[in-house]
């Protein structure tokens, strides 16, 4: 087979066998195939892992620093061919691909700076005479499961600091844009990791990512993916005693209150909503207003979903991308179906849109009239689908914010200090965005959210140091 991306085991590249990686602006087009892991290679993958540990957990910083920064730089001089492979293996449009594809180098960078910055704590016992050390150490084989919305940043906020706290690992790309990962662990691979610290294994979530679940040699599992999978990953990893991580859903709210800058709102709600296909755990898909700015802030919001440009995510003036895949599609315009049942009233898009080329594009749908009660408010869609509902006031607003099982992001558009500094503390939420997109976040603070959202210590930044490591404690007396 001609053009046959492989696994990576051991320093080797290996597979016979692949997938057709299919682009979603064009279902035509082969992006690349790409080898499938069995569960036999996945255990091979983690044995090396488990092997290279003892010698890269030693390893100099200065090592790592290089290896991290080197990586960094080639994703940046790279940044436009990574971007329009991520564009179309994902269907996020090529701005949107080359950002994200800059985001992963921003990373490898902030996290080959954390390499020098590595530090612990001497404290007094509370033995006169004895000293207390606490360190971080690395936790070992890392499992890195990552899903398809964000093909390479969420790879790269998890390798990053797995690497530089002193970790291998053993990463398993989502099955439909294995294509990102790869670049970035032949990056990686090039850049000088010696063999086994870092081992690829695309494939299947049912015999990869479930070999990885069962196995006793993979201490740490770092997962960003659906609800469901992520409650399959605690239970495996709770049997096996390994320290787990995810990142699941959202349903995050915007609130715009009647005092709201109107053009801030409108954008702040389609970015959030509808950008990156509203692909995103992060995109805002409850937007709550209060009942004195509603009408006109539904009209304007409307006009502006309605001109969004949907097309081929390689088109020079495509704002809106395709969905990834025809089983987002179906559950998408399932939604639609449910909201328009529920009695939400349709304010724009709802249809799919013929182009060109043959790909799997949905207009960015609008309901008003909704209710916190319904299902398209209260159960993650992850398409281009937001919802409106009336309330009267701020607290009835924050009150409706908080109503969800999940706690992600939440946004607030409002002039009022008072406000929104009532928001920032009292929202359920594990990001705060005040007159700014609930999606779009930095690459070097904390990531994370609360109630059903996540499990675990945060990501990103150096709170990424929380997961990535484990705390010793030595107490030495002078003799
Ligand atoms: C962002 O909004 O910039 O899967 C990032 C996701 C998140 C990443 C969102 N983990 O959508």
């Amino acid at each position: 087979m001609t053009d046959l991306h492989k696994n990576l085991i051991d320093g080797e590249w290996v597979g016979s066998d692949g997938a057709e990686n299919i682009n979603p602006s064009n279902i035509n087009e082969v992006v690349g195939v790409y080898a499938r892991a069995s569960a036999e290679e996945t255990k091979q993958a983690i044995a090396a892992a488990k092997a290279a540990f003892p010698a890269w957990s030693r390893s100099g910083i200065l090592e790592r620093h290089a290896i991290l920064s080197k990586t960094s730089q080639e994703i940046l001089a790279r940044k436009q061919e990574l971007g329009e492979l991520l564009s179309r293996e994902e269907g996020k449009t090529l701005p949107e691909g080359i950002g994200e594809v800059t985001r992963a180098a921003q990373i490898f960078d902030f996290f080959a700076g954390e390499t020098l910055r590595l530090a612990g704590e001497i404290l007094p016992s509370a033995r006169p005479g004895l000293t207390v050390e606490i360190t971080r150490e690395p936790v070992g084989v890392v499992g890195i499961i990552t899903p398809w919305n964000f093909p390479i940043a969420i790879p790269a906020w998890k390798i990053a600091p797995a690497l530089c706290y002193g970790n291998t690992v053993v990463i398993k790309p989502a099955d439909l844009v294995p294509g990102s990962t790869w670049a970035i662990v032949d990056i990686l691979q090039r850049a000088g990791l010696p063999k086994g610290v870092l081992n690829l294994v695309m494939g299947r979530g049912s015999v990869v990512g479930q070999t990885m679940l069962d196995s006793p040699d993979v201490n740490a599992i770092t997962f960003t993916g659906s609800v469901g999978t992520g409650k399959r990953v605690a239970e495996a990893s709770i049997k096996h005693g390994r320290k787990f991580q995810l990142e699941m859903g959202g349903k995050n709210p915007t609130i715009v209150l009647d005092d709201a800058d109107l053009k801030v709102a409108v954008e702040s709600v389609a970015q959030s909503a509808f950008f990156s296909t509203g692909q995103r755990c992060t995109a805002s898909s409850r937007v709550i207003v209060t009942e004195g700015i509603h009408d006109k802030f539904v009209a304007a919001l409307a006009e502006r979903t309605s001109g969004l440009r949907v097309g081929h995510a390689l088109e020079k003036d495509t704002e809106i991308g395709p969905v990834v895949d025809p089983g987002q599609l179906k559950q998408d315009t399932d939604y639609i179906e449910i909201g328009k049942g529920e009695g939400a009233k349709l304010m724009a898009g709802g249809e799919r849109v013929k182009k060109d080329t043959d790909g799997y594009f949905l207009q960015p749908t609008l309901f008003t009239e909704a209710t916190n009660s319904m299902r398209i408010a209260r159960e993650e869609i992850f398409g281009p689908v937001a919802a409106v509902i009336k309330v009267k006031d701020y607290e009835e607003a924050l009150a409706t914010a908080n109503d969800t099982e999940f706690g992600l992001s939440a946004g607030i558009v409002t002039t009022s200090l008072k406000y929104a500094t009532h928001f920032k503390r009292n929202s359920e939420a594990g990001m705060v965005m005040v007159n700014v997109p609930t999606a779009g976040v930095d690459f070097h603070v904390p990531f994370g959210g609360r109630k059903g959202s996540s499990y675990g210590p945060r990501e990103q930044g150096k709170y990424a140091a929380e997961f990535f490591t484990i705390v010793k404690t030595a107490y030495t007396s002078a003799g």
